[in-house]
C-alpha cells in the first residue's frame, strides 16, 4: 500500500471514530434529557460509525500497512436543543464526505484500484447518511 494512501486511510479512521464518539456524546444528552427516541437514534449510529472505523482497520491491515488506533479529544457533551444536534449530525456527515471524496481522487492518481474499490461502499454510505442527515 502506498505511503499516501494508507496515511489518508488512518486519518479516516480517525474521523470514523471521531464521528462515533460525537454521535455517542449527542445519544447521552438526548438520553438524560428525555429525548428517548433521539438517543437511542445516535446511540445506533454511534455504533455504525465505530462499524466502518473497523472495517478500515481491518482494510489497511489486510493490504499490508499499518491500521493506527487513535486518540480522540472528548466530545462536546452540552447542546442548546435537538436542533443543535441534527445540525452537527449533518456538518458530520459533509464533512466526512469530502474526505471520502479525497481519498477516492488519491486513489485514482496513484492508480490505487484496490482502494478506490473498497471506497466504493463508503460513497454509497456516505451518500444515503447525508440524505438522512438533510432530511432530518
Ligand atoms: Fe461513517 O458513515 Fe457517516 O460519517
Amino acid at each position: 500500500m502506498k505511503p499516501e494512501i494508507e496515511n489518508l486511510l488512518n486519518s479516516q479512521i480517525k474521523y470514523e471514530a471521531g464521528a462515533s464518539m460525537h454521535y455517542l456524546a449527542m445519544a447521552s444528552w438526548a438520553d438524560s434529557n428525555g429525548y428517548n427516541g433521539i438517543a437511542e437514534f445516535f446511540y445506533m449510529h454511534s455504533e455504525e460509525e465505530r462499524l466502518h472505523m473497523t472495517k478500515l482497520v481491518k482494510f489497511v491491515n489486510e493490504r499490508g500497512g499499518t491500521a493506527k488506533v487513535p486518540a480522540l479529544e472528548a466530545p462536546k457533551s452540552e447542546f442548546k436543543g435537538v436542533n443543535e444536534l441534527f445540525e452537527e449530525f449533518l456538518n458530520s456527515e459533509v464533512f466526512v464526505t469530502e474526505k471520502i471524496n479525497e481519498i477516492i481522487y488519491e486513489c485514482l492518481q496513484h492508480k490505487d484500484y484496490n482502494t478506490h474499490n473498497f471506497m466504493q461502499w463508503y460513497v454509497s454510505e456516505q451518500l444515503e447518511e447525508e440524505a438522512m442527515a438533510r432530511t432530518m
